[in-house]
């Protein structure tokens, strides 16, 4: 079953945003299988951003990361990357769309959340941050009519 990684961000604790967020993708009906408050680190950073390494932004990217802690979550159903991915919208907050959790609350890079964008990119980001003990495995009740049909997961 298809699975994702949200981080919700510093700026969105600071900004009293975390229910907010949370609540965004729960109205979607999407299923919470994971979530946790963590502290990153350089170590972390470095393998969760590889692949911004040589970019301008990337050690104020780090400091801001590392400014609060995050909360990170797991998410899992059928085309939960995509539809997690356009619940998020654009990266620059004042380009993303309007309905979208940035482009309804945030008007830069300080974006408030990220959200893994492909299957491999997810499996290694939920890999870097969960064990799979920490992952849970239940029935939601309302999966036949998020999903038009009782899917087991
Ligand atoms: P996204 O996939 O939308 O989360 O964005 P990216 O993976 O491209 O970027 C990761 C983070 O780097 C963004 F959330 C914010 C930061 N960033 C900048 O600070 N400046 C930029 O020009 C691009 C990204």
């Amino acid at each position: 079953m298809e699975r994702t990684l949200i981080i919700i961000k510093p700026d969105a604790l600071q900004r009293n945003l975390v229910g907010e967020i949370v609540s965004r993708f729960e109205r979607k009906g999407l299923k919470i299988i994971g979530m946790k408050m963590y502290e990153l680190d350089d170590l972390k950073l470095d393998e969760h951003y590889a692949h911004h390494k040589d970019k301008p932004f990337f050690s104020n990217l780090k400091k801001f990361m590392k400014s609060s802690p995050i909360i990170l979550m797991v998410l899992q159903g059928p085309e939960v990357i995509q539809a997690c991915r356009l619940l998020c919208g654009s990266t620059k907050g004042v380009e993303a769309d309007a309905g979208t959790i940035r482009g309804d609350l945030a008007m830069t890079n300080l974006n408030l959340v990220h959200a893994s964008d492909s299957l491999k990119t997810a499996k290694k980001e939920i890999h870097l941050f969960f064990n799979e003990d920490e992952l849970f495995d239940y029935k939601k009740i309302d999966s036949l009519m998020v999903y038009e049909e009782g899917v087991d997961s």
